[in-house]
């Protein structure tokens, strides 16, 4: 990964949550913002694809499918394309001015999604290089669960409305998702924490709390 963003002179603290469909990760950044806040912290939610106007447009037209038949490659780009105006307009001045950002994906997604499906990887390594522009997630939280209870999560929360482009693609795809989320937190121990998303939500909101506190204020107590 390219350098961490405090040799480029930026304040605040960058957080992102990574994991398969229905790990928690919304549920747990919600619940991490929370207590930054109640520290007196300034703290920006962001996810992706997302976070700004045109980022929210490059998302629709992922996670509808509209870009499948053009093939992972072209869905790569676009997913690198969101990622560069959310660095640039958001998350880069937001760490300038000291805020902690908490991003629900990042780069991650695109080494695990794109790269299982067939994006090789100095493509992959040359669009990060490009969209990251230097800035690194100082502590990336990936949440691990049995695929099986996250599809069952998530189709809850579903109900009735329609899969989008990357859910329900079956339980191979969740699983191979899986095992690369994990390798790659194994591959990367000074920025990535695996943690077990199984259990209420309060107890992981512990673990992701104490990993926090472990990782980026190790003056504080737990
Ligand atoms: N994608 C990609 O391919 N390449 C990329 O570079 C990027 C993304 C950045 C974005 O979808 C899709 O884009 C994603 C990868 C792809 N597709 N997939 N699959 P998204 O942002 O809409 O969805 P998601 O990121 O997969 O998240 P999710 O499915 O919405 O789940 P989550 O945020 O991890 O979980 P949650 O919303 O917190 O919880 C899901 C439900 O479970 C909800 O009803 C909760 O109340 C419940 N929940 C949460 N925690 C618990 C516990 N502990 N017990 C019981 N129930 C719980």
């Amino acid at each position: 990964m390219v350098p961490s963003p405090r040799g480029r002179g930026l304040r605040g603290r960058f957080i992102t949550f990574e994991g398969g469909e229905g790990t928690g990760k919304t549920t747990q950044i919600r619940s991490l913002v929370h207590r930054l806040l109640e520290l007196g912290l300034p703290v920006l939610r962001t996810r992706e694809p997302g976070g700004t106007s045109g980022g929210e447009m490059i998302r629709s037209l992922l996670l509808s499918g509209a870009a499948k038949d053009f093939g992972p490659d072209t869905e790569a780009v676009l997913f690198s394309a969101a990622r560069i105006d959310h660095v640039d307009r958001t998350i880069r001045p937001a760490l300038s001015r000291g805020t902690w950002v908490v991003s629900d994906r990042f780069a991650d997604s695109t080494r695990v999604y794109q790269g299982l499906a067939g994006v090789e990887m100095p493509l992959l390594s040359a669009m990060e290089r490009i969209s990251l522009d230097g800035v690194r997630p100082d502590l990336t939280i990936v949440l691990d669960l049995d695929p099986e209870i996250g599809r069952a999560r998530a189709a809850r929360r579903r109900g009735d409305a329609a899969a989008d482009r990357f859910e329900g693609e079956g339980f191979d795809a969740d699983a191979a998702r899986r095992r690369a989320f994990r390798a790659l937190a194994k591959s990367d121990p000074d920025r990535c924490v695996l943690i077990d998303a199984n259990g209420a939500s309060p107890e992981i909101a512990d673990r992701v709390w104490r990993t926090v506190v472990e990782r980026l204020c190790p003056a504080r107590e737990v």
